[in-house]
C-alpha cells in the first residue's frame, strides 16, 4: 500500500481531545487506520509577514505531522479573506455574505503555491496524496506545475452549489479548471456531484461520461460522491464512558425525576448552522405547547470559530441577545429553559450528553454533511433511544431518512417537530433509531476513506495531467 500524504489547511493537534471540527476528527481516524503517513498543513500559528520558517516535523505514533506557520498577511488575505469571506459563504449559498478584495485572490494563489513548494521535497514517487477542502482547490495544479506525477485526490467537505451561484466567484473558471488537476474529486452528496457536473457542462462546455468521468478543459477527471461518516463504534463506547457518565448522569437523573426532556444542539458558531432560528423554534415550542414549559430544556453547545471575521461576531451577539430574551421570558428560580454554552467540550462528555438527551436538534441552513447528526445516533441507548431532528439542507439528510426532516427556515414547522419528537412513543423511536444506527455503523469513517482511496488507486495513472 502506498504511503498516504494528507494535506489540509489546518493540521489538528491530535493530542487535544477537546478539539472541534469535523475534518480534524475524520483525518485522525483515516491516517491511524492506514498505519500512518504524513499530515501536512498549517499549524495554526501566525508570524510576521516576510518571516521564513522551515516546516516543523512532529511524530504522533506512526503519523508525521509536518506543519508551517502562516504570515499575518496570508492569514488575513488567504485564510480569513478568500477562504472564509468568499469561498465559505459562496459554497454555502450565501452570496449576500461575500466580502471580496482582489488581494484575497492573489493571496489564495500565493499560499497554494507556498504549500506546494514546501510539500514537494517531502514526497516520494509512490505516495498517494489526498488534498482536503476549499482552502486548497488549486493545490493540485501547483503540485503538477512542480512535476508531481503521483495520484492526487481531492475531497470537498462543504457543499458545491449550482452553477448560477458558483459563477459569482471571481475567476470561477480558473478555480474549477484547477480542480481538473486531480485524478479524483470527492463530494459529500449526489446533489453536490450533480451541481458540479452542471457547471462542467454549462459553463465549461465539458462532457459527463459513465462512472463519474468528466471531460473538460482538455483533460479528464472523475467526480463522485463519498458521504463522510464517523467512527460509530468508538463514539458509541465513548458515550458510555464511566467518567463522562458520572458527570452527566446526576444532572440527567434529576431531569428524569422531574420528568424533564433535554433537546441538545452542538454546532460550531457559524451562520451556516442556522442557530438563531433554532433558538426561535425552541421559543415557539414553549408558546405553542405551554405543557413543555418547565419540562423541555434546550442545551446548545456552540464553540467559537473564526471570530475575527465580522459576520461571526455579529451572529455571536445575535445569539446572546436571543438566549437572554428567551430565558428572561421563561426562566424561573428552579428552571432555565435555554442553556447556551459557548466553548469546546471534551468528546466523551459530548457523547454522554448526546446519550442523555431525548432530542438531537440539527438544523443547518446548509451543511456539507454534518457529523453531529451521526454522532447523536451512535450515542443513543438502543433500548430507549432519542429522536434526531435533521435539516433537509444537511448533506446527512440524503442518507438519514428516518430522522424527522425539517425545513430550517420554517420556525413553526420546527416547533411542531420538536413537540413530535418529545412526545414520540417508544416503539416508533426504536424503529427509527434502528434503521439510522445500522446506516451510521455501515457507512462509517473507515468505509469512507477506504472507498475514496480505493477509487483513487483504481483511477488511470496521472500522466498527462498538467
Ligand atoms: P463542521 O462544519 O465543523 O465540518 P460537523 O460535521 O458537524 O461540522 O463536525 C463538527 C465536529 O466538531 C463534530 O465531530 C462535533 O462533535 C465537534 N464539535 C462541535 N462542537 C463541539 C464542541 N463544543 N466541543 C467539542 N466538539 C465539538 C465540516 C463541514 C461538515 C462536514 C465535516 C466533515 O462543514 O458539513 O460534515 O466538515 O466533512
Amino acid at each position: 500500500m502506498s504511503r498516504l500524504v494528507v494535506v489540509s489547511n489546518r493540521v489538528a493537534d491530535l493530542s487535544n481531545t477537546a478539539q472541534a471540527g469535523g475534518l480534524a476528527v475524520a483525518m485522525d481516524e483515516a491516517l491511524k487506520s492506514r498505519g500512518g503517513g504524513i499530515w501536512f498543513g498549517w499549524n495554526g500559528e501566525t508570524v510576521a509577514s516576510g518571516t521564513r520558517v522551515p516546516p516543523n516535523r512532529q511524530r504522533m505514533g506512526n503519523v508525521s505531522l509536518i506543519t508551517l506557520p502562516m504570515t499575518k498577511r496570508d492569514y488575513r488575505d488567504y485564510y480569513a479573506g478568500f477562504s472564509n469571506s468568499v469561498l465559505w459563504p459562496l459554497l454555502h449559498y450565501r452570496l449576500d455574505l461575500i466580502e471580496y478584495k482582489t488581494v484575497f485572490l492573489n493571496a489564495y494563489k500565493r499560499v497554494n503555491r507556498k504549500f506546494a513548494n514546501a510539500l514537494v521535497p517531502l514526497l516520494k514517487k509512490t505516495d498517494t496524496i489526498w488534498v482536503h477542502d476549499y482552502h486548497l482547490f488549486p493545490l493540485g495544479t501547483a503540485l503538477r506545475a512542480l512535476g508531481c506525477k503521483q495520484k492526487i485526490g481531492f475531497f470537498l467537505h462543504i457543499p458545491f452549489p449550482p452553477p448560477d451561484i458558483v459563477t459569482a466567484a471571481p475567476q470561477h473558471e480558473w478555480l474549477i479548471r484547477s480542480m481538473f488537476s486531480y485524478d479524483l474529486i470527492g463530494f459529500q452528496t449526489h446533489t453536490d456531484v450533480a451541481n458540479f457536473q452542471h457547471y462542467v457542462v454549462e459553463q465549461a462546455g465539458g462532457k459527463v461520461h459513465e462512472d463519474g468521468i468528466l471531460k473538460a478543459f482538455g483533460t479528464t477527471t472523475i467526480a463522485k460522491c463519498f458521504p463522510i461518516g464517523i467512527d460509530a463504534e468508538k463514539f458509541q463506547l465513548l458515550s458510555m464512558d464511566d467518567d463522562a457518565q458520572e458527570q452527566v448522569k446526576l444532572q440527567s437523573m434529576r431531569q428524569k425525576l422531574l420528568n424533564r426532556k433535554t433537546i441538545i444542539g452542538v454546532d460550531r458558531l457559524d451562520y451556516s448552522k442556522g442557530l438563531p432560528d433554532k433558538f426561535r423554534a425552541f421559543e415557539r415550542l414553549l408558546e405553542l405547547y405551554p405543557e413543555h414549559v418547565k419540562k423541555a430544556t434546550f442545551m446548545q453547545i456552540a464553540p467559537p470559530t473564526r471570530s475575527d471575521v465580522e459576520v461571526y461576531s455579529e451572529i455571536r451577539v445575535e445569539l446572546e441577545t436571543l438566549s437572554g430574551a428567551i430565558n428572561g421570558r421563561y426562566a424561573d428560580f428552579n428552571w432555565v429553559p435555554l442553556r447556551y454554552i459557548h466553548r469546546s467540550i471534551e468528546r466523551k462528555t459530548l457523547a454522554a450528553l448526546f446519550r442523555h438527551s431525548e432530542v438531537g436538534f440539527v438544523s443547518p441552513l446548509r451543511d456539507g454533511m454534518n457529523l453531529v447528526a451521526k454522532e447523536y445516533v451512535a450515542a443513543q441507548n438502543e433500548a430507549d433511544p432519542g429522536v434526531l431532528i435533521l435539516s433537509k439542507f444537511a448533506g446527512a439528510a440524503e442518507e438519514m431518512h428516518e430522522a424527522l426532516i425539517i425545513n430550517p427556515y420554517d420556525v413553526d414547522e420546527m416547533a411542531n417537530t420538536l413537540n413530535k419528537a418529545i412526545t414520540m412513543p417508544l416503539a416508533e423511536r426504536r424503529n427509527r433509531h434502528q434503521a439510522l444506527s445500522r446506516r451510521v455503523h455501515e457507512n462509517d469513517i473507515t468505509a469512507w476513506h477506504t472507498d475514496f482511496l480505493n477509487t483513487l488507486s483504481a483511477t488511470p495513472a496521472a500522466t498527462g495531467k498538467t
